[in-house]
């Protein structure tokens, strides 16, 4: 054989005992769970048992290395602990020091509670050394900055622990998991038990004397105001984070052809005229307002103009995970909507780092990115043509579309309704 030819010979063996070792580690993960992560945990501690002036250490290191990946390509749960994203190796950190952004990854994932084995293994697998990486873990510990962190996350975790309780005990009332349906409750129930309460209600006759109800369709919206413009959101299918980015999405249009493009795309979430617009608040517009009848209690009818919002879009609509900063009705004229709401009392579960957005997606929780979310309650209600819900004060929503939609949300409570929040910035979880 030519030195071609047993090279190949060999690459052949290699992948095949590979091949062979991977389908054998998942039929034994397969028959008792947690097999290949305890194996690999077994191997973390056999490579950390190698002193480091071992003979040869650099090559036992690359073994180690190669035996993990092997291991993990197994592993059904083999992503590794939530973590900030491993900064980009830079030239300088060739050098002894390690750069700031990895001092700053490594003192993230420390308080994140990454355990340092699934550390080091990322910061070997961005191709720092693994002496260098394991000195920098261990000396974070003792950072005075770092120990600052850690008083202050004592803080975090106590109130974390306040809200954790407090939603134990709402949850703990009968019927918690149900979004109530309720007619006319009094004002008086109304503010105790809903806005005071905080608890989400379906009202399900707020539009009995409603014009809307009898008039509005796609085709009266084209004739009595086809002829304006109006803001909507365009291009969200290509946009994973297109809530976020709604700003970018704005798109000033014409309303007929608009309406036309809704009522003959079908079901899509790509465009959607959405309360951003501020239709409401032109002259144009009003004859929309006139259709609205009596609200629900706690309304004031002069703000009516100013703090509403005039949605209306296809079925397939999707607006992501979100909590508002004040509390609000929203009253569907035309289709249904599903309303799925998570208690303010969850938010510490919920991966909140940016503003008002939660990365969970309810129609597709990454639990392995957002562990614990697995503890959230999650409500679950369809809102009928003519019903509203009242959302209290930032309790989060997922809200979807089911038919073609045409509906009215409004925040003119007539208690205060006006509320500060410290949003986090952080873009780069
Ligand atoms: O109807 C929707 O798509 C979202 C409604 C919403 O998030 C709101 O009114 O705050």
């Amino acid at each position: 054989m030519n030195t071609n030819a047993i090279e190949r010979n060999q690459a052949t063996q290699l992948g095949t005992c590979t091949y062979l070792l991977h389908v054998l580690l998942q039929e034994a993960e397969r028959r008792q769970g947690g097999f290949v992560r305890a194996t690999i945990d077994h191997v973390l501690k056999d490579h950390a048992g190698i002193p480091a002036d071992a003979p040869d250490k650099p090559f036992i290191d690359a073994l180690f290395s190669e035996i993990l990946d092997t291991l993990r390509r197994a592993d059904p749960a083999s992503a590794l602990p939530e973590m900030p994203p491993a900064p980009r190796p830079r030239a300088t950190s060739a050098a002894p020091e390690l750069s700031r952004d990895w001092s700053q990854w490594i003192a993230e994932s420390r308080l994140r509670d990454c355990t340092p084995e699934s550390m080091l293994e990322t910061m070997k697998a961005a191709g720092l050394e693994a002496a260098q990486a394991e000195a920098a873990i261990g000396a974070m510990e003792n950072e005075p900055a770092f120990l600052a962190a850690r008083r202050m996350q004592q803080l975090q975790r106590k109130l974390e622990s306040v809200t954790g309780n407090l939603q134990k005990l709402w949850a703990s009332a009968p019927g918690y998991g149900v979004v109530e349906k309720r007619t006319r409750p009094s004002r008086d129930e109304f503010i105790e038990r809903y806005v005071r309460g905080c608890r989400p209600v379906v009202l399900t006759d707020v539009t009995r004397d409603w014009p809307a109800m009898k008039r509005w369709s796609p085709e009266d919206l084209k004739q009595r105001f086809g002829q304006f413009d109006v803001e909507i959101q365009d291009g969200r299918n290509g946009d994973p984070n297109y809530e976020e980015n709604k700003l970018m999405h704005r798109r000033v249009v014409q309303l007929a052809p608009f309406v036309d493009r809704v009522l003959a795309g079908g079901p899509t979430n790509d465009y959607y005229l959405t309360a951003n617009n501020e239709a409401l608040r032109s002259a144009a517009f009003s004859p929309l307002l006139a259709d609205v009848g009596s609200l629900p209690p706690a309304c004031d009818r002069s703000q009516l103009a100013e703090r509403s919002s005039f949605w209306f879009g296809p079925a397939g609509t999707k607006t992501p995970l979100h909590h508002d900063t004040i509390m609000l009705f929203h009253t569907q004229v035309i289709g249904r909507k599903r309303w799925r709401l998570v208690s303010p009392l969850e938010t510490p579960k919920l991966y909140n780092f940016n503003n008002v957005f939660s990365p969970v997606d309810l129609d597709a929780p990454d639990l392995r990115r957002y562990p614990l979310f697995a503890e959230v309650t999650v409500l679950d209600v369809v809102v009928e043509p003519g019903e509203t819900i009242f959302l209290p004060l930032a309790w989060w929503h997922q809200v979807e579309s089911l038919d073609l939609s045409m509906s009215l949300s409004y925040s003119n409570l007539d208690v205060p309704n006006d509320f500060a929040y410290r949003n986090p910035d952080i873009r780069n979880w």
